[in-house]
């Protein structure tokens, strides 16, 4: 079967990757089963350029075809922010408990018309000989005034999908990956994946 290593530690983005990459045929491996690969510093200033970073970093250190997820969640309110810097919003050792509460605390006198905001991901797949491929997914939100739902990870309980009239974190993992920017993202990505395979095969 197709070896595919996930470039993530983050334990949310594994299990939606797995289950979205279910029935492709695909041997899904993760990073844990390479102890050697140490932390990737995400140098780069957009969610294209970090994710490229990772996938290669893997590749070449793997021999196997790498697959990278960089995401984050821009707020209107914020310029954009947190944007790239969404994992270490609220410093080095951030958690999400953390990041969700500096969150709210930038928003704490925004009111709900201003809150607009969007997850976007960039998923990269890198071939150890040099063939790459991404593509992008956005999902358009607001962000709530106190969090909702157990789910997801991260912002999901912040984040508020008024079309579903639920917080990423109310909803099941399918739920959420039928709609997400990750599941956008990686579903335009496998629509080419034939053809980046036959690249990354020569
Ligand atoms: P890897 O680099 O190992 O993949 P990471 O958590 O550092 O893990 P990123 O640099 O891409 O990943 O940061 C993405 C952050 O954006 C993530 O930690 C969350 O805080 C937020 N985020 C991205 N997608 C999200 C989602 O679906 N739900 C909630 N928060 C999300």
């Amino acid at each position: 079967m197709k070896q595919v290593v996930l470039a993530t530690r983050n334990a949310g983005k594994i299990a939606e990757l797995k289950s979205l990459l279910a029935g492709f045929g695909l041997d899904v491996l993760g990073l844990s089963a390479f102890p050697e690969i140490g932390d990737i510093p995400e140098t780069g200033s957009t969610f294209s350029e970090n994710a490229a970073i990772k996938a290669r970093a893997v590749a070449q250190a793997t021999g196997l075809v790498a697959l990278a997820d960089d995401s984050g969640l821009e707020v209107d309110a914020l310029s954009g922010a947190p944007g790239v810097y969404s994992a270490r919003y609220s410093g080095e050792n951030a958690t999400d408990a953390s990041n969700n509460a500096k969150l709210l605390d930038a928003l704490k006198d925004v009111p709900e018309a201003g809150r607009g905001c969007r997850f976007v991901s960039v998923v990269f797949a890198a071939a150890p000989n040099g063939a790459e491929a991404e593509a992008r997914g956005e999902w358009q939100g607001r962000v709530l005034p106190a969090p909702r739902g157990a789910g997801g990870f991260g912002y999901d309980p912040l984040f508020y999908d008024a079309e579903k009239g639920a917080t990423a974190a109310e909803m099941t993992r399918e739920d959420k990956n039928a709609r997400s920017h990750r599941g956008k993202a990686l579903r335009t990505l496998l629509s080419t994946w034939p053809e980046f395979w036959a690249r990354a095969d020569r």
